[in-house]
């Protein structure tokens, strides 16, 4: 099924909620448990308001290996399938063609490749022939040793010159121009204050002339905002950083903010959306 872009209310970002489909210690019990698990955290997104659900069973912290193939389709596929039906717009993340194209058989609308058609050809091919929305990702390699690539003269000229490029390639591969979305790929090849410091001229990337997506939610470069004493804030308790984040964003028009929780940042974007209309 084709299906255009989610269009962007005027006022305030996209709400990207994030539903990660990965094994954690919580669910050793089995596929199962990680897919019930998946889908019930995908209702709570919807009910805390998210526009949209980002659904992806591969990993991509540092230093993180890969699932099969196989594994990843078993990981996202009744996922995608179970809320596909909600009728909000299913985003699948995923840098595999095939995975790509039983998610978009599943009811997914668009394909999130966080390497941007770069680890898997093939994928272009599919969201081309498809004509569906695709969010590509500027990034430099697997994350097994991503960090060993974060080498910039000037972080936002180089990224920008490389997104620009990728822009340039899947545009001529035939993924269409009013469904094509671009993100700086924050964590991704980029230290703490190379992150900072790309948030600092987010605007500039609109120059690109797609719409942009960011996706700050929980990264480490948050783990000293709040933190008193010695000790990083965990992962878990940097969603009012990342609220903060969201402010930055909408104020700059990004197109859409991916974040893990839902609540916080709709409000944050809210208070942005009620001031400018004010
Ligand atoms: N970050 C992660 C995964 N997928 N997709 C896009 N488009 N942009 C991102 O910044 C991004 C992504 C890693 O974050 P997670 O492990 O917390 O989901």
């Amino acid at each position: 099924m084709t299906s255009a872009l989610p269009v962007r209310p005027v006022d305030r970002p996209l709400v990207m909620g994030v539903v990660n489909v990965t094994p954690d210690s919580f669910s050793d019990g089995g596929r199962y448990l990680a897919a019930d698990d998946a889908i019930a955290r995908g209702h709570q997104l919807i009910a805390d308001g998210a526009d949209l659900l980002d659904i992806g069973g591969e990993s991509t912290r540092p230093g993180a290996g890969r699932p099969s193939d196989d594994e990843e389709l078993r990981r996202v596929v009744p996922v995608v399938r179970a809320l596909a039906g909600t009728g909000v717009p299913i985003s699948i993340d995923t840098m595999r063609a095939r995975v790509a194209q039983a998610a978009l058989d599943a009811g997914a609308h668009i394909v999130n490749d966080v390497s941007g058609g770069l680890a898997d050809p093939d994928l272009v091919r599919v969201v081309a022939e498809a004509q569906a929305p695709m969010i590509a990702m500027h990034w430099r390699g697997h994350s097994a040793d991503m960090q060993q690539r974060a080498q910039y003269d000037d972080v936002v000229e180089d990224v920008l010159r490389e997104l620009g490029q990728r822009r340039d390639e899947l545009l001529e591969a035939g993924v269409l121009p009013d469904r094509l979305v671009l993100d700086p790929g924050l964590g991704f090849a980029k230290t703490g204050p190379q992150n900072w410091r790309l948030l600092r001229s987010i605007a500039r990337f609109h120059d690109l002339g797609q719409p942009v997506l960011v996706g700050a939610s929980r990264k480490r470069f948050l783990e000293r905002v709040g933190a008193r004493g010695v000790d990083p804030v965990p992962a878990q308790d940097r969603d009012l950083a990342t609220a903060a984040v969201s402010v930055l964003l909408a104020q700059a028009g990004v197109w859409g903010v991916r974040v893990h929780d839902a609540r916080s940042t709709l409000a944050a974007v809210e208070v942005v959306a009620a001031v400018a209309s004010s």
